[in-house]
């Protein structure tokens, strides 16, 4: 009686994922899971945008950084030491290693620190950034710094969209890494 059935919604633009499958490994060194909670933030971001990602503790891949596409870091320091998922790693790269070992990986580090702790401030993640540019990786957009005295997420999310961005760049990837993790899913269920 008069009563008008609300319009069907108009069908959801469709969205994909884009499929340029450049691979992304994305590695942390973390004991309270500060670190490890990026790490995971970064891979999903980096998996919506396209990328093969892969996500692992940096003690996973000692011997076997990948020379195709990026590799992203974010670790913590504890009194100057490695996080305990990343102590063979980084012991791995203090080793002697050739100069060129790294020459073909490109990489990027995040740091998660607490100046509290002065004297060894963002250590780790420091000399990992060394080491690989002194084997010859090329840093693919500056080391990041988040302090946990201060305001380490807010550091992050300043960090890794430009670093995000840099990385479409290098990588050649005709899609600008704009999909959040709060836009519409990918993918909706479907009825049967
Ligand atoms: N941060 C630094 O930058 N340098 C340090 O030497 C350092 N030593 C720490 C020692 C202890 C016992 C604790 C609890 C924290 C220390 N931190 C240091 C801060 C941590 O690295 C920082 O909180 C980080 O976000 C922890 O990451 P995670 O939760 O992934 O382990």
């Amino acid at each position: 009686t008069g009563a008008v059935a609300a319009a069907p919604k108009a069908p959801r633009a469709p969205t994909t994922r884009p499929g340029h499958n450049t691979p992304m490994l994305v590695l942390y060194g973390s004991n309270l899971g500060s670190a490890e909670e990026l790490a995971t933030r970064m891979a999903d971001l980096s998996e919506i945008n396209g990328f093969a990602t892969r996500l692992g503790p940096l003690d996973d891949y000692v011997g076997k950084l990948p020379e195709e596409g990026g590799v992203l870091i974010i670790c913590a320091s504890y009194n100057g030491a490695a996080p305990d998922n990343a102590t063979q790693f980084v012991k791995w790269l203090d080793s002697d290693l050739p100069k060129d070992a790294f020459a073909k990986v490109r990489y990027a580090v995040f740091g998660c620190g607490n100046s509290d702790w002065a004297a060894t401030y963002q250590s780790v993640p420091r000399f990992i950034d060394e080491q690989l540019t002194k084997h010859g990786a090329r840093a693919v957009y500056p080391r990041g710094e988040g302090d946990a005295r201060s305001d380490l997420d807010g550091q992050f999310q300043k960090w890794f969209p430009e670093a995000a961005k840099v990385a479409t760049k290098e990588f050649g990837i005709d899609w600008n890494f704009t999909r959040t993790a709060e836009d519409e899913p990918l993918y909706a269920i479907e009825p049967v």
